[in-house]
């Protein structure tokens, strides 16, 4: 049996405009392991390569975030026209099946693991089900092992070693999709399929690699001799441990993501997130690069306190704290989350294309600014945070000591100060077309 396994293409400008932020994602590696050996699969990022919709395929695995969502029915309808079989997986399918199941063959709501042998099985048998509920959340010793064939050249590799998050912010569908369960992996299967990558740059895609400080000191160790290049995701205060970022910082983290969402307290507190405090973000940032880990931060605009001179104030604050990268979005309603809820409650969502949920485009009406101001303010705060004049006060002495490189996620072997720059310079390329 032919099987192809697609992620849609990436539309609309933001992070995913940057080539080391557009890897293939995780979830059809693991597929794609999870297929029995006598089948063939074909794993098609379609952000790289065109969809061979002219060859011989039986059966068609497409995953989707929402704001992805119209093109992978667009992918759908065009095999689903030639007869060949499609079945969805992912955010957009689990948390929206209804508006998904009327484009495929069948949807799998959940995680994967204890389904697609199944399905498979089914399909061959002439007895596929319109729809798969994933059953109780899997023991993650279940994840399979991801053999090397299975990442994509030139892409940074996606590794997990938790899912999950205990936290419920408003905006978040995270914690409808696992519950608010947190899971971590066994050490020692993080480090065998670290092994397997590890000539290769590793993205750690957990949405909060410290959230256990017991487990990430440990896993940080176990990393340590294996001698890597890494990112990933955490909370900021788990920058107040000092012994937690010096075992990060010597198991090979070049930067880390977090989101920092917003300054102003009031607003954290109106979408449950006021379990970070604005006042100490300085200190915690300071505290991230004193052990020589790069810190990009993540910003969203659009919250009910928010007038339109928050994009001034928020690049200020990026400037003054020096941070290395950042990313910056407009609040959206994604389906799954209270604060669409919220919204939809009150009659506030406006946007139909469902490309526009991608954090950079107005889709709500917002309370102290307009759509407009919205939009312009977001332009406006990319460009500014990238342009050169803001690369030599944020990290102009990193510049000065190395020559601007394209980045190769060939090498796991760059220093933090590489990266930032590198990372810097592919971002200033893409914010121009914002
Ligand atoms: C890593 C990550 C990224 C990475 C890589 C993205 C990528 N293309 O892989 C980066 C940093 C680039 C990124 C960017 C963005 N992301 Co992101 N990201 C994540 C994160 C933290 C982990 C994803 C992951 O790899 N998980 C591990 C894998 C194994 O799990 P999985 O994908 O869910 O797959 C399992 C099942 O869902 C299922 N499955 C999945 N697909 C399929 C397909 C089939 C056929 C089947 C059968 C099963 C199946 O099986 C898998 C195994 O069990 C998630 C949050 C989360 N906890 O999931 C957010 C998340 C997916 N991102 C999100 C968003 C909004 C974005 C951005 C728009 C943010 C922004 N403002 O720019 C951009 C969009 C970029 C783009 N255009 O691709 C949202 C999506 C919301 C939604 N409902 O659609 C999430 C859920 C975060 C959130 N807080 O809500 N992201
Ligand atoms: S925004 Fe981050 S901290 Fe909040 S629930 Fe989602 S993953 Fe957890």
């Amino acid at each position: 049996m032919k099987i192809f396994l697609i992620n849609p293409k990436n539309v609309g400008r933001g992070q995913a405009s940057v080539r080391y932020m557009a890897s293939t994602p995780l979830a059809l590696s693991i597929l794609a392991s999870l297929t029995p050996e006598k089948d063939s699969v074909r794993i098609i990022d379609e952000n790289k390569r065109d969809i061979p919709y002219e060859e011989e395929v039986d059966i068609v695995g497409i995953t989707s975030m929402l704001h992805a969502s119209g093109r992978a029915l667009d992918i759908a309808k065009k095999f689903r026209a030639r007869g060949v079989t499609v079945v969805m997986g992912g955010f957009f399918a689990s948390l929206c099946p209804r508006e998904a199941e009327d484009y495929v063959d069948t949807i799998v709501i959940g995680e994967a693991e204890h389904v697609w042998g199944n399905l498979l099985e089914d399909f061959r048998s002439g007895k596929l089900k319109s729809r798969y509920q994933a059953g109780n959340l899997i023991d993650l010793s279940n994840v399979p092992f991801v053999s090397k064939k299975w990442f994509e050249n030139g892409d940074c590799y996606h590794i997990e070693t938790s899912r999950g998050c205990p936290f419920h912010c408003d905006f978040c569908s995270v914690t409808k999709f696992y519950k608010g369960t947190l899971r971590h992996r066994l050490i020692n299967d993080v480090v065998r399929q670290v092994r397997e990558c590890s000539n290769k740059m590793i993205f750690f895609v957990d949405d909060n690699i410290a959230i256990n400080k017991k487990y990430a000191k440990e896993l940080f160790k176990a990393l340590t001799p294996l001698n890597i290049t890494w990112s990933g995701q955490f909370s900021i205060n788990a920058a107040n441990d000092d012994k937690l970022l010096k075992l990060c910082a010597e198991s090979g983290c070049k930067f880390l993501f977090t989101g920092l969402e917003t300054l102003n307290s009031k607003n954290l507190e109106n979408v449950d997130k006021n379990w970070m405090d604005p006042q100490k973000f300085p200190g915690l940032i300071e505290n991230i690069h004193k052990h020589g880990i790069g810190v990009y931060g993540s910003f969203m605009f659009g919250f009910e306190q928010d007038t339109s001179d928050i994009f001034h104030q928020t690049l200020m604050f990026c400037e003054e704290n020096k941070l290395d990268l950042a990313l910056f979005s407009a609040i959206f309603p994604i389906d799954g989350s209270k604060f669409h809820e919220q919204l939809k409650a009150e009659n506030r969502i406006f946007e139909k294309d469902s490309a526009k949920f991608n954090g950079q485009h107005a889709t709500f009406t917002t309370k102290n600014m307009t759509s407009r101001e919205l939009d312009d303010g977001l332009r406006w705060i990319w460009k500014e945070f990238y342009s050169k004049r803001s690369m030599k006060k944020r990290i102009g002495h990193l510049i000065s000591k190395i020559k601007e490189t394209p980045l190769s996620t060939e090498s796991n072997n760059v220093s933090t100060e590489e990266f930032m720059v590198a990372l810097n310079t592919s971002f200033r390329v893409a914010v121009t077309d914002f």
